[in-house]
């Protein structure tokens, strides 16, 4: 069987935190899914350089697809981000110290980008699962949205398909009141999202 390539991200923990639930899963993805063979890369969450990791990986893998994974602590289901915007505005100061407020992500780029993955589809997918899912109309506008902009604009009008999607906290972060999945769940949403890739 011939195997497309997926490029799939997860990020280092912030905030002072101990976990990201975003790398928690990716790491633990099969190394085949459907179609596609994934690469998996954790990328430091930090302005700029988490792009700059995405792109030189996939400088040499070439990917079919990138799918990059983000942690959303307080979101109540597993999101496929819609869009990206040319904006940094951060609430907290990202893993280098950098805390930017009302910067483009690029100087004269467009306000926003499409994501150029199903994410209507990978709702869907999600959904026969019985884990939470839900399109989301924004991304932030920290490192999560930074890198899926910077992406989009990357691979624009490029056979290259762009996405990001957001998990909750995983149970194991150990969270108090705050909305959680298990890690197992949130493998299975991810799997089911890369079901819906063309
Ligand atoms: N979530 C942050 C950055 C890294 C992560 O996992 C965000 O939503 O921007």
């Amino acid at each position: 069987m011939e195997y497309k390539r997926l490029l799939i991200t997860g990020f280092d923990p912030f905030g002072g935190e101990r976990l990201n639930s975003s790398w928690e899963a990716v790491c633990r993805l099969p190394e085949e899914i459907a179609h596609y063979r994934l690469t998996k890369l954790r990328i430091p969450v930090i302005f700029g350089s988490a792009a700059d990791a995405v792109l030189c990986a996939a400088h040499t893998l070439k990917p079919d697809v990138i799918l990059c994974i983000g942690q959303a602590g307080g979101r109540t289901a597993v999101t496929p981000e819609v869009i990206g915007i040319n904006l940094r505005e951060s609430r907290i100061a990202d893993n280098a110290g950098s805390q930017p407020v009302n910067e483009p992500v690029l100087e004269s780029g467009p306000d926003a980008y499409f994501s150029t993955v199903p994410v209507r589809e990978m709702v869907k997918e999600i959904e026969k699962t019985g884990i939470p899912a839900s399109l989301s109309l924004s991304a932030g506008a920290f490192v999560c949205n930074d890198l899926l902009y910077t992406l989009l604009h990357h691979y624009q009008n490029t056979q290259t398909l762009t996405g990001f999607i957001h998990v909750p906290f995983i149970c194991e972060q150990e969270k108090e009141n705050c909305f959680c999945l298990p890690l197992a769940d949130v493998v299975t949403a991810l799997t089911a999202a890369i079901h819906a890739l063309p």
